[in-house]
């Protein structure tokens, strides 16, 4: 089976500390969890989180249940995605791949582009467009804090987020989200990857889950949440066929990541 340790995600760019710091001044953003009636084999998870997803309600649906992988719709409305698309669209390169950006064997492998919606190309959008940068850091905090409710983890715990573009042909091949040198920073390993699908695609550009033998389909607002360091969670991007891609990403980390 084909594999990567992707270490090409490390983000760089920091984010200031304006924004919460904590999931306890989240605003109630998703329902608030009822008592949770989990499925009966849902009782315990490698992140002993099952119950606290099967809490959320009918959006959300588990794909796998081992490895734990949730599936979430209408995370954020098409209006709201388009706005972090035409911000962080300005921003893409393949550059923003990372530490491997120049190497040719890892071109091959991830062919989409990368930016970082930091509070800095956040800012600078609004001065470009007060309306649309406003809007889009506007959503861009709501996701920290869906993330931090989500993960029930700080939002200081969270990497900025990422967004990704594919265009017809372009893939990201089967990897890992790990960074195995974060292992022994202050931060500690990744431990949750929240990926946000920014729009529907036309065809192709499935979320691919070699081990699992799952393909999950595109399609705008709707979230997946993983264990991005356990080895059946190996991932891809598959190639998109027709249309555009765009996923928005965020890595939690165990302890906080630097700001
Ligand atoms: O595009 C996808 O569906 C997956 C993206 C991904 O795995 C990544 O950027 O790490």
């Amino acid at each position: 089976m084909l594999r990567a340790i992707d270490a090409a995600h490390g983000s760089s760019k920091r984010r200031s500390r304006s924004r919460p710091s904590s999931t306890r001044d989240a605003s109630p953003l998703l329902p608030a969890l009822a008592p949770p009636k989990p499925p009966a084999e849902a009782v315990a998870s490698p992140l002993g989180l099952k119950r606290h997803f099967a809490g959320l309600g009918e959006r959300t649906t588990f794909p796998a249940l081992s490895p734990l992988l949730v599936q979430i719709e209408d995370l954020l409305s098409a209006a709201e995605c388009r706005d972090l698309i035409a911000v962080g669209a300005r921003a893409l390169s393949r550059g923003a791949a990372g530490v491997h950006a120049a190497d040719p064997a890892w071109q091959k492998w991830r062919t989409c582009a990368g930016a970082w919606l930091t509070d800095e190309a956040l800012a600078a959008a609004t001065r470009r467009d007060a309306d649309l940068g406003a809007r889009a850091a506007a959503t861009a905090h709501r996701v920290e804090q869906l993330v931090a409710q989500l993960t029930r983890r700080p939002a200081s715990h969270q990497e900025p987020l990422h967004i990704v573009r594919y265009r017809p042909g372009e893939e990201y091949r089967p990897h890992l989200d790990v960074i195995p040198e974060q292992s022994r920073l202050p931060c500690g390993p990744r431990i949750f990857t929240v990926l946000i699908y920014g729009n529907d695609v036309d065809a192709g550009g499935e979320t691919v889950f070699p081990s699992l033998d799952l393909a999950i389909r595109a399609r705008a607002g709707r979230g997946l949440v993983f264990n991005p360091d356990d080895d059946r969670n190996l991932h891809a991007g598959a190639p998109v066929v027709r249309g555009e891609k765009y996923v928005f990403i965020t890595w939690v980390h165990e302890h906080e990541f630097p700001g």
